[in-house]
């Protein structure tokens, strides 16, 4: 029996933890728990393995796991992967798991949800808090660009990738599938976004295939662009 992901790609997290598993050619069959039709309410064999009823999760040979940050570092130390992803060195590591705490409130604040999301599951958009959520998340990647992008290589800890990227960059594509480009209002993310998909390849095309494909059905455009100039 391999590895199990339960996971939707449209969900940030799930394409986090898909494109380690894809770049780093880890053999797992591919659950896939969609979000839309409301399935991690009502998969049973998804319930059990994830309590909370969220992506992602898996399921590795009965030992089972939930929230991508535990799934990602768990993937790096049991598969024996390369250990840029998730350095030896206290610092980078270190660094690392500054970002990924850091990130929950930032970067990821919840913003695409309540701004693009929330129409297709039927919910009212609040605009006063999607304008608050908008300004922090302006207030955030501006301090991703000017703190954790400010070493020398184009990533967060330097000349190499890390889960920490995945992290990143997944949340901050998030907003493609609306038709708005984030990143575009800060050069250095631009530039490392492209960095990231440059090394990903193949592996990028793939789990974005969902954002690609949602972005062209337009159902989650935001009711405006950003507002950041
Ligand atoms: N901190 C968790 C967040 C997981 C999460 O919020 N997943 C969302 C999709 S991005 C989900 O499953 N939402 C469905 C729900 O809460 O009902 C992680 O990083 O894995």
């Amino acid at each position: 029996m391999s590895l199990k992901l339960y996971a939707d790609f449209l969900s940030q997290p799930c394409r986090a933890v898909g494109l380690l598993l894809e770049k780093e050619a880890v053999p797992y069959d591919m659950v896939t728990v969609s979000l839309i039709k409301g399935e991690n309410k009502t998969n049973e064999e998804f319930g059990r393995v994830a309590p909370l009823k969220q992506v992602p999760a898996i399921d590795d040979k009965g030992f089972t796991l939930f929230e991508s940050a535990a799934i990602l570092k768990y993937l790096v130390r049991a598969y024996n992967l390369p250990s840029h992803w998730y350095p030896e060195d206290v610092q980078k590591r270190a660094r690392v798991d500054q970002y990924l705490v850091w990130q929950q409130g930032n970067i990821r604040n919840g913003l695409f949800f309540k701004k693009c999301a929330a129409p297709v599951f039927g919910l009212p958009v609040d605009q006063a808090e999607v304008d608050k959520l908008e300004g922090g998340l302006k207030a955030g990647m501006q301090f991703f660009q000017d703190y954790f992008l400010a070493g020398d290589g184009p990533f967060v800890c330097g000349s190499e990738i890390s889960i920490a990227d995945l992290q990143a960059m997944c949340q901050i594509s998030q907003f493609w599938i609306a038709g708005l480009k984030a990143e575009a209002f800060f050069p250095k993310i631009e530039a490392w976004m492209k960095a990231c998909q440059n090394f990903l390849g193949k592996s990028f095309e793939k789990v974005y295939k969902t954002v690609y494909d949602l972005a062209e059905e337009g159902k989650m455009k935001g009711a405006s662009d950003f507002k950041w100039k």
